[in-house]
């Protein structure tokens, strides 16, 4: 059967959809983009500082290495142009339509009838739900936020018009992006005050620039630079993937005890070093690495507050210990709300069940990738899958290669529609959040890992466990019809 494709979303996760779509031959597919250019998260993030924390050589599709990376770890700059060379040369841009928000999604008569924000309407066999995970900022109600006189806005809605340098510039934070941005302006502003309300386990790490000898080797051999994409990946999995999801692993211990080296040895002044000093286990919240942020912070002209914000007033930060912190400039780095997969697009399936019915308890999909009673719909990134300080694209991979599979069951004939069963949806959630006791997440810190009733939203499994699901489907755990 042919089959028409939509994909949401031309992030990482949607270019790599389109291609690996193509390439297995459903040329039928188009990708509703809401913006005006590719990215996703590396479109939208445009903090001075910001960077992936996972090493460049691993965070790249592993059919499209990039021997031309600037960094161990590459700025986001760096990031967004290769994307959008790969959605350029892969064919995936002319497959774009953009501005063209997703606001209906609804399953009828055995396809899914799409609606867009500004009117247009399309009718597809697939959908595929690229979002992204961390979209929708979360920007906290701050009492006298709207009265403050100098520049505000949340970190990844950066406003380049405002002037930083020479100015009294504070961020409210201390996730990966406040201490990125710590990173790059405490040097720039004439005051740099980091507002904390938990501090954070810092894993030190080496940012050097590959030489133009180095990148040469790496054009010059593409099997080496396959080969370090491997290494990488690989020994990325194996020290995270373990340690959160056992909290008496040797791995977890390793890290902390790394991370409190980068402290005592790089904090001098006790103080500030136990006010920096995490209270909790490591990776509980995802792990900051930096190569310097400890160096940043004890620069004369940061400071790092930890007295509870009471209030925004015109002039500044007002903290609970009655001291005003002037400002010009106050940047909200406070995540993002990581519950939010797919919204705002209302999506619909058989029967007119709304997905936020069936998410009104808490969010629920089979192995991350499809939700019962919605045939053919299929997400990337989606809920409680494996997050963490690894690379998602390496999971989008195989969510991918296992949709593929699935949608092989339509294209041979053997059904037309194709979603999981609630049995095998519900075991699973049940036997994820009974594995959830032993993980670090739920340690005892706050974090977006968790969810509102304090149960971890990600793969509480080993992550061999994952490759193992995703290589190919047992579809017993889905109801195939027609
Ligand atoms: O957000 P976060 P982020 N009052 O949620 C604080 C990825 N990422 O944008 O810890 C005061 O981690 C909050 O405080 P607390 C990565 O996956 C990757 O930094 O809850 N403070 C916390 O310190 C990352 O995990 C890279 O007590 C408030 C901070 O805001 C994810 O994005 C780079 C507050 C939010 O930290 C999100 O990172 C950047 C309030 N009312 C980001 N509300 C890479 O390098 C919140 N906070 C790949």
């Amino acid at each position: 059967m042919s089959m028409r494709c939509a994909v949401i979303g031309a992030g990482m996760a949607g270019i790599l959809a389109v291609i690996k779509l193509r390439e297995a031959g459903y040329d039928d597919l188009v990708v509703y983009e809401k913006a005006d250019r590719v990215g996703g998260t590396w479109r939208e993030n445009t903090y001075p500082g910001i960077a992936c924390d996972v090493p460049s050589h691993a965070y790249s599709y592993s059919f499209e290495l990039n021997p031309d990376w600037s960094h161990r770890f590459s700025p986001g700059p760096e990031i967004q142009a290769y994307f959008q060379g790969v959605a350029d040369r892969h064919g995936v841009t002319e497959r774009i339509r953009f501005g063209e928000e997703l606001t209906s999604c609804a399953f009828r008569d055995g396809r899914w009838h799409l609606r867009t924000a500004t009117g247009t309407t399309d009718v597809v066999d697939v959908v595929i739900a690229a979002t992204g995970v961390l979209h929708h900022p979360n920007i906290p109600a701050f009492e006298g936020i709207e009265t403050f006189e100098g520049a505000w806005f949340h970190s990844s809605r950066w406003d380049h018009s405002v002037p930083l340098d020479g100015r009294r510039v504070g961020v409210i934070g201390t996730g990966s992006t406040a201490v990125q941005i710590t990173s790059a302006l405490v040097e720039r502003t004439a005051h740099f005050t980091l507002f904390q309300r938990t501090a954070q386990w810092v894993l030190p790490i080496d940012n050097p620039a590959f030489s133009d000898a180095e990148r040469e080797d790496f054009r010059a051999d593409p099997a080496g630079t396959r080969t370090l994409h491997d290494h990488l990946s690989r020994a990325f999995r194996d020290a995270f993937s373990h340690a959160v999801i056992d909290v008496n692993s040797p791995r977890l211990a390793e890290i902390e005890a790394e991370c409190l080296r980068n402290l005592e040895q790089n904090v001098t002044d006790p103080d500030l070093r136990e006010r920096l000093r995490p209270t909790y286990r490591a990776a509980c919240k995802r792990l900051i690495a930096s190569p310097d942020f400890y160096q940043k912070i004890q620069h004369p002209d940061a400071e790092l507050v930890t007295a509870a914000i009471e209030r925004i007033e015109p002039k500044g930060v007002r903290t609970a210990d009655g001291v005003l912190h002037e400002l010009d400039v106050l940047v909200s780095a406070t995540g993002f709300r990581a519950d939010r997969f797919v919204r705002p697009t209302t999506v619909t399936g058989r029967d007119g069940v709304d997905l936020d019915e069936v998410w009104r308890d808490g969010l629920l999909a089979y192995l991350s990738v499809a939700v019962p009673g919605f045939p053919n719909f299929f997400m990337l990134n989606g809920p409680n899958g494996p997050i963490g300080n690894f690379s998602l694209i390496d999971i989008a991979e195989l969510q991918v290669g296992y949709i593929l599979q699935l949608l092989e069951e339509i294209r041979a004939g053997r059904c037309r529609e194709i979603s999981p069963t609630w049995e095998a949806t519900r075991n699973l959630e049940a036997e994820r959040r009974e594995a959830a006791v032993g993980t670090v997440w739920v340690t005892g810190c706050r974090s977006w890992y968790l969810d509102r009733d304090g149960i971890p939203a990600s793969w509480t499994f080993t992550f061999d466990r994952f490759c193992d699901e995703m290589a190919a489907p047992k579809l017993e755990a889905y109801e195939l019809i027609g």
